[in-house]
């Protein structure tokens, strides 16, 4: 890929969109590497004909990587980037060395994964019923994660890994979520709530969305009508 649009005059640059998760998950990877890059936000409702040209499956995150031609490569799927990432940047590691603890933590990425999925519905439904049915669904994962935990304060203890990269971002949701009303769905959780304390503050999280990241989180709920935004608290319901 030679023709990238806007050219990227770092080695890096990471497509992004200002809410997405699988986004954040890159951008915490790329700070935790001290890996400079470039950022540029796209709008995933009027896709840009540079970006459909260079986006397999039309969605971001995509990294473009400088290669020796002066032109770049593009890689696409958040995990597939963050590996690369792990496999190519200096900086602090970011999986375990020991291959069995490794892949496990690759299953707890995808466990983060499925709860995306899970948020997209809880997030966008205009359903009451379903709301109820994926808050559940939610409190319940949370309560498996819960069991894998230990003493904190990151996924693996005192270093800071891949898992904790992508439940950050599902995290931050409900950092905006809890102004609207408390669904719950961490009661009776405290190493889930610590762990949810300590990714917030990790500045690699804190700099991976901008400013207005509640601002715009609230207009996407009003602009999909989300039932959310009547959630009444737990106790009220
Ligand atoms: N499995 C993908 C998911 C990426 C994804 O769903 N990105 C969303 C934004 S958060 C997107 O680009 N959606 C655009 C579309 O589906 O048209 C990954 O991990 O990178």
């Amino acid at each position: 890929m030679d023709h990238l649009s806007p050219v990227a005059s770092s080695a890096l640059l990471l497509v992004s969109h200002h809410l997405c998760p699988y986004v954040q998950r890159a951008a915490i990877a790329l700070a935790e590497k001290r890996a400079p890059f470039e950022r540029i936000n796209i709008d995933l409702a009027d896709k840009p004909g540079w970006f459909l040209e260079i986006s397999p499956l039309s969605k971001v995150p995509l990294l473009c990587v400088r290669n020796g031609d002066g032109g770049h490569d593009v890689l696409f799927e958040s995990s597939v980037i963050c590996e690369y990432l792990e496999e190519t940047q200096d900086g602090r590691r970011l999986h375990p060395a020991d291959p069995l603890t490794r892949a496990r933590h690759r299953g707890w990425m995808e466990f983060g994964s499925s709860i995306l999925s899970d948020l997209w519905v809880y997030e966008t439904t205009q359903d009451r019923a379903q709301l109820e049915t994926k808050r559940q669904v939610l409190a319940s994962k949370f309560a498996t994660i819960e069991e894998e935990l230990t003493s904190g304060p990151y996924f693996a203890g005192d270093s800071f890994s891949l898992v904790d990269a992508v439940f950050a971002p599902i995290f931050r949701y409900f950092d905006v979520f809890d102004t609207i009303g408390d669904s719950g769905i961490f009661a009776g959780l405290p190493r889930v709530q610590a762990w949810r304390k300590a990714l917030s503050e990790r500045p690699s999280v804190k700099a991976a969305v901008g400013p207005d990241y509640a601002g715009r989180l609230m207009a996407f709920l009003r602009r999909h009508d989300a039932v959310l935004l009547q959630q009444p608290s737990v106790s009220e319901a």
